[in-house]
């Protein structure tokens, strides 16, 4: 078992304070008048200042990639520093099962072995088609397991790097303890871009017709969200921000399908859209506009099978985890893909998936980056006879 964390001596309601006050606090990396002259050069002028003005509109940069980093955290393997490189034992010819767990309270890992495939076998537990990768980038709260086969080399850097690439947890593979190998350096720390808040309705698999989403009443003239996305798409087939074209073979939730059909086998009776918005500069995060405290729950009748739509109006990514069912995520066109736990939802994108009320109760339904649920991004749900 691989557990990823993000640790630090700070006290978390000290953080959450930090983080409403000066939301870009371990985001410093503003971009300088040396790129602007570069982008005037590269692109023109009026398209420049166009990107400029939108970015400016939407209150942040294009390198806020984050809300924490590792100017707060150290990241850990095992709970070991990398310094101190957690190491698995393996014998030779040997074929090793990999449990990846993201523990985290806030950080996406970017996560791959050089010298090593791994063949990703189960998401959240949950077998899928075997499918071989270099890299894969796991959610807060996401699990991957992966088959790797040892050979030719002693030892293996296992590289966790942050997705905003400011840090990384590592450990080792080796046939002895107190072996290692090179450790690679960070990527270099990327740019968003428009597209990437589904600004331009064009998705990168090419395969995904944007549809104009309708917003909430309660997003409309609402203080607390500072943007929408105006052409949402899913973007199963895009490894995501900071992964593109990087030479590498990277997993993504398109090419990840359940070993078995749809688990329940109906269509859904209907559907609920819920809308993940926010404003970046004050911290808020919510569902619809409205936070945890304000919102009624989520009605679900018992036994009924219901589409949720996800609609990504920030431009951050979230994690959003439903407790007590299942969510069985839907291809570009509706039909069963992969059951998951977690379901990552990258800016701009809109995401589906279907779920069966079979468990009676309260359930707590949110955002699984800690700062994001505990600034109101959750809901209750509730499921009633
Ligand atoms: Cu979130």
């Amino acid at each position: 078992m691989v557990l990823l964390s993000d640790w630090t001596d700070a006290d978390p309601v000290a953080l959450f304070r930090r983080m409403k006050k000066d939301s870009a606090f371990d985001n410093y990396y503003q971009r300088t008048v040396g790129d602007l002259a570069a982008d005037v050069q590269r692109r023109g002028f009026a398209p420049t200042l166009a990107d400029r003005k939108a970015w400016g509109k939407m209150r942040m940069t294009p390198t806020d990639l984050s809300d924490i980093n590792a100017h707060t955290y150290t990241y850990l393997m095992n709970g070991t520093a990398p310094d101190a490189n957690w190491t698995g034992l393996f014998a030779r010819g040997e074929k090793v099962l990999l449990r990846f767990i993201n523990g985290s309270a806030m950080t996406y890992f970017d996560v791959r072995i050089p010298g090593l495939k791994m063949t990703v076998v189960a998401a959240d537990g949950q077998y899928i088609h075997p499918v071989t990768v270099d890299e894969f980038r796991i959610a807060v709260a996401e699990t991957f397991d992966v088959l790797v086969e040892p050979a030719g080399q002693e030892a293996y850097t296992i590289f966790a790097q942050d997705s905003a690439r400011t840090g990384y947890a590592r450990g080792t593979l080796a046939l002895h303890a107190g072996l290692s190998d090179a450790i690679p350096g960070l990527d270099p720390r990327p740019i968003l871009a428009m597209s990437d808040m589904g600004h331009d309705g064009m998705d990168h698999s090419g395969h995904d017709m944007p549809g104009m989403p309708k917003h909430p009443a309660t997003e409309q003239g609402n203080p607390l969200v500072d943007m929408q996305t105006m052409m949402p798409v899913p973007r199963l087939d895009d490894p995501g921000i900071g992964l593109r074209n990087n030479g590498r073979t990277v997993l993504t939730y398109g090419a990840m399908h359940s070993l078995f059909d749809d688990p329940d086998g109906r269509e859904p009776g209907r559907e609920i859209e819920l809308h993940l918005t926010g404003h970046m500069e004050k911290f808020a995060w919510s569902f619809n506009g409205q936070k945890f405290m304000e919102a009624e729950p989520l009605r679900l009748k018992y036994g009924e099978r219901l589409r949720i739509v996800l609609v990504n109006d920030t431009m951050m990514t979230h994690p959003i985890h439903l407790h007590g069912m299942w969510s069985d995520v839907e291809d570009a066109r509706g039909a069963f893909l992969l059951r998951k736990h977690t379901v990552d939802m990258p800016p701009g994108t809109r995401r589906s998936y279907r779920v069966r009320a079979d468990a009676l109760g309260r359930w707590a339904y949110h955002c699984h980056l800690l700062y994001h649920m505990e600034a109101g991004m959750m809901r209750e749900v509730r499921v009633e006879e």
